[in-house]
């Protein structure tokens, strides 16, 4: 079992990842958890903050030369825009009291009766995905070592939307969508859309608004039997959506076709087995994006989430003084246009740590040998069984 945490503001000294559970024996690279970072601070549209802030890391448990031991691991990530006097003085005058509609700010206020606003949105915003990414770097690590691969690209932004078929969306093509997007600026794998693409979010940013839009963020090489239909909270399904939807902004998520399920005959959709001797048994689409009876079925997880508009206007919104109740505009920060090529990276790492979880619950051993031999063994198991 992963037991995942994060901890940290976003203007604070610095965030910190932990994870608990990794097996030992798992090879870290710090380049590759640099590496992730990276990617999460990249995509136009992305704010101020994203070309200063360095995302600097430091492991401080759980790693011996470049190596799991099995005990927790920790990694301390420092802001750079550490702001002193925002935490440890106490200057009134800069309190925030015009909650932007859309963000924690309102709800956040009332819940933790706190009359600066800023003791909400320090732990609510998205600066906080940057610990997430880290543990999901560790994850995507030890999902290597079984030939897991965990991936994503953009589909969507406002009304710009890729086109493709979700039967179509085999390990090839999520690859190659996967590698179009490493290599856009907006991780949009289709290269005639992405100037219209940056127009759009150039005419929002003048205007002072901000756009949402939506993944696919998927998986290759998950074996079949994550996840259990036995009990409700054991569908792999559901335990996706949970982490997914933790991720800030996030306000949907598909699995395969998702929502377009309802236009088709379910003679049209549900995705006809087969078998060869060459092949095994094998599937020639996947519109279930790899789950069926909440178990993984041995092709890839296909996701498809959707991330609101960014809630902080430069042009804001109508919302009410706390303090005044006078009608006043919403407060204006820093922020982003758009930061869907970020929130998919995010989506990565806590699909990573998801299928880690899922993994370890169904392989697990104290060390990467022994996980590594429950793996084999099963999949030994499953060949004699049905004898193929
Ligand atoms: C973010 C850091 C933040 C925002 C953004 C994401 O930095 P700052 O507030 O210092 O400009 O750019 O946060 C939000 C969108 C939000 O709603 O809080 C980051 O590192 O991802």
């Amino acid at each position: 079992m992963i037991r995942f945490f994060t901890s940290g503001e976003s203007h604070n000294k610095a965030l910190i990842a932990f994870l608990e559970g990794i097996p030992a024996g798992v090879k870290i690279s710090e380049e590759k958890i640099r590496h992730e970072l990276l990617r999460r601070k990249k995509g136009y549209g992305r704010g101020e903050r994203q070309s200063f802030e360095e995302d600097k890391f430091e492991i401080i448990s759980g790693i011996r030369y470049n190596e799991t031991i099995g005990s927790p691991i920790s990694i301390l990530i420092y802001n750079k825009d550490y702001r002193v006097d925002d935490f440890i003085g106490q200057n009134y005058s800069k309190f925030i009291t015009n909650p932007r509609p859309g963000h924690a700010d309102f709800a956040g206020a009332f819940k933790f009766l706190r009359k600066d606003i800023k003791d909400i949105s320090e732990r609510s915003s998205a600066r906080e995905t940057a610990a997430r990414v880290a543990a999901g770097s560790i994850c995507k690590q030890f999902l290597e070592n079984f030939g897991i691969f965990v991936g994503s690209f953009v589909i969507k932004v406002y009304n710009i939307s890729l086109k493709f078929n979700y039967a179509t969306l085999t390990e090839k093509n999520l690859q190659r969508f996967h590698k179009l997007a490493e290599e856009s600026i907006i991780r949009f794998p289709d290269k005639d859309k992405q100037k219209e693409i940056t127009k759009l979010i150039d005419n929002a940013k003048v205007k002072g608004d901000t756009l949402g839009g939506d993944f696919v963020v998927f998986a290759l090489g998950v074996p079949l039997g994550l996840g259990s239909f036995i009990q409700w909270d054991k569908r792999l399904n559901a335990k996706l959506a949970y982490y997914l939807m933790s991720i800030p902004a996030v306000k949907s998520i598909e699995v395969g076709l998702g929502k377009d399920y309802s236009n088709y005959y379910g003679s049209e959709v549900h995705d006809e087995i087969f078998y060869s001797k060459s092949k095994g048994f094998y599937r020639k689409t996947n519109n279930a994006g790899g789950i069926e009876g909440g178990i993984s079925n041995g092709m890839p997880i296909v996701l498809r989430c959707t991330m609101k508009p960014i809630p902080t206007l430069m042009n804001p919104l109508w919302t009410v003084n706390l303090k005044t109740k006078t009608k006043t505009k919403a407060e204006i920060i820093r922020s982003d246009v758009v930061a869907v090529a970020s929130c998919s990276v995010i989506a990565e790492a806590m699909l990573a740590i998801c299928i880690t979880d899922e993994f370890l619950d169904k392989f697990g051993g104290d060390s990467l040998e022994e996980t590594m031999e429950n793996y084999n063994n099963f999949k030994k198991l499953i060949k004699k069984f049905y004898d193929f």
